[in-house]
């Protein structure tokens, strides 16, 4: 047993708490009656930490108690919740769960897509309402001549674009740069927005993409545009979104993350061909469980001295 101190700071899976607390102290943040007084006794002794967005954002506040941190483990592939420069002024390395989540998020891209441009849970909320027997299900939309723009060619972007390719559609993406890919590659997300009708959006959240799916992409995707936001709610501009569907400079939207989560804006829920989601991209218990494995690993590699198994990429500089 390795007795090291590890802050917990958010509920984890059962499977995950159980597993780190057979390799380390564990230290449960959110139990704490008062927070102040429960950091200032463990704080110094914590080595390592454990996090998730149901904490919150893990900036100099949080790492100022923690003297002898070492590590943050996140738990999702996104770390906009972690305050990377923080860390790395205090020469803490950050992991997240890279990998473990492609397919299931694609997966769920795919069927957002499907969804928004057909219409399915108005149409199912048609058939329970009784409303079929009155009059059919009006005609919807058809993803049939689309033309795809990916905005961000990661790896989620690419496990995508792949099942796309399945959907004879056309395929374009955006990105920093051009890559080794049978798509059309636009440099700006404007652009890519004129050349395709339907939009997903992919790349990470974080001060440096905030709102670049602005009123203007809205704008050149045109009138039967379609977005669907699989990535997170700050990389579009909520109020220019709801102003294009108003205004009917795009056609709709399939949403799974926003940008107050999980707080939705009224007038998005008052869209009822909009389609909705509580950010469940990764949320299946085998997905789940994978980037709770992944969360432990990292530490358990950490303190076992073989290095963490995933850094982030801003990490690997200092390693
Ligand atoms: C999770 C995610 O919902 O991995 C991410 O970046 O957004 C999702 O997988 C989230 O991290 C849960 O805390």
């Amino acid at each position: 047993m390795i007795q090291t101190d590890i802050l917990i700071t958010a509920p984890m899976l059962p499977t995950v708490l159980a597993q780190l607390g057979k390799h380390f102290r564990t230290h449960h943040l959110w139990e704490a009656a008062d927070r102040g007084e429960f950091l200032r006794e463990v704080g110094p002794h914590i080595r390592g930490v454990a996090t998730s967005t149901l904490y919150g954002r893990v900036g100099e506040d949080l790492l100022a108690h923690l003297p002898a941190a070492e590590i943050i483990a996140s738990f999702g592939v996104g770390y906009d919740n972690i305050d990377v420069d923080a860390a790395l002024a205090h020469r803490v390395v950050v992991t997240n769960t890279p990998g473990v989540l492609t397919e299931e998020t694609a997966d769920l891209a795919l069927g957002l897509l499907l969804a928004t441009i057909r219409q399915i849970p108005a149409a199912e909320r048609h058939l329970r309402d009784g409303q079929w027997l009155n009059r059919p299900f009006p005609l919807s939309a058809s993803l049939r001549g689309r033309r795809v723009g990916i905005l961000g060619l990661g790896d989620i972007g690419k496990a995508v674009a792949r099942r796309l390719e399945g959907f004879a559609v056309e395929i374009a993406y955006c990105g920093r740069r051009p890559q080794d890919v049978p798509y059309a590659y636009y440099p700006t997300p404007v652009a890519l927005a004129q050349a395709v009708d339907t939009l997903i959006v992919l790349i990470p959240g974080g001060a440096a993409t905030r709102h670049v799916v602005n009123a203007a992409v809205l704008e050149a995707l045109g009138p039967d545009g379609v977005l669907i936001n699989v990535a997170r709610g700050s990389v579009v501009d909520t109020q220019a979104l709801i102003t294009a569907l108003r205004e009917g400079k795009i056609l709709t939207a399939g949403l799974d993350v926003f940008e107050d989560e999980p707080r939705v804006e009224a007038e998005l829920l008052d869209h009822p061909g909009l389609v909705l989601l509580p950010h469940i991209g990764s949320g299946s218990v085998r997905t789940r469980a994978a980037m709770g494995q992944l969360v432990v690993d990292n530490l358990v590699s950490w303190f076992s001295g073989r290095g963490a198994l995933t850094p982030v990429a801003e990490v690997l500089g200092i390693l």
